[in-house]
């Protein structure tokens, strides 16, 4: 994906240049040990075995999504972490949700409802991908169909990845982040747009 320029963000990150539209945050989101941080490492640095900083959970990388430039931060919350207890600021402050589980893990995916319904309760207009995890492996217990059917139940993409398919890892992060920069756009139209109508009644 040649539009994204990887710049993880630590002390002495260079200031934002001024040119940007949007900023959105990310929320990787799913079970413990599904493969969350290596999906990143592979969307900022093109390789899953960067061993990011485990006590840094925010990243910024740039993409440009149609005319637009938007910083986004990816927000990785460490299993270890006490999640919970930031989870719903996590939640509130995310635009969109990467959800992910292992398909060679039944229980991950089993969970994945739970996630989205603990999303509904903080936003119901989050948007959520779906990302299935560990394709490559030949213990694979959810399939595809089923992974994809829940996604579309919801209304949701679907993604099934592996740290060996980088492009499409690339794919699925700029997926989630053009579903959510679509959702502002489509919010700031109609703010826009809505004098007009009121004139018109
Ligand atoms: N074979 C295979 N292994 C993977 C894949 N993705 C991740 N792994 C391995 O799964 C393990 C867990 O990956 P992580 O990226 O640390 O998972 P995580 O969800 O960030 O884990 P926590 O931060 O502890 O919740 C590591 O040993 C990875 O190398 C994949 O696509 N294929
Ligand atoms: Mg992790």
């Amino acid at each position: 994906m040649g539009n994204s320029i990887a710049s993880p963000e630590t002390k002495n990150l260079a200031p934002i240049a001024s040119n940007l539209d949007n900023e959105i945050n990310i929320l990787l989101e799913g079970e413990p040990k599904v493969g969350k941080t290596s999906l990143l490492n592979i969307f900022l640095f093109g390789t899953p075995n960067q061993n990011l900083n485990l006590n840094i959970e925010k990243f910024s990388t740039r993409l440009k999504i149609r005319d637009r430039t938007v910083k986004v931060n990816v927000w990785d919350p460490s299993s270890e972490n006490d999640k919970k207890k930031n989870k719903m600021n996590y939640y509130k402050n995310c635009r969109g949700m990467a959800l992910c589980f292992d398909t060679t893990e039944p229980k991950s995916f089993e969970k994945i409802p739970h996630y989205i319904e603990e999303m509904n309760k903080v936003d119901k207009n989050k948007r959520i991908l779906i990302i299935g995890t560990k394709c490559d492996l030949p213990e694979r217990k959810v399939s595809s169909d089923e992974a994809r059917a829940l996604a579309q139940s919801y209304g949701y993409s679907y993604y099934e990845v592996s740290i060996q398919n980088i492009p499409l890892v690339q794919e699925a992060f700029t997926t989630i982040v053009e579903e959510s920069v679509l959702i502002d756009m489509k919010a700031e139209k109609e703010k826009a747009l809505a004098p007009i109508f009121k004139l018109m009644k």
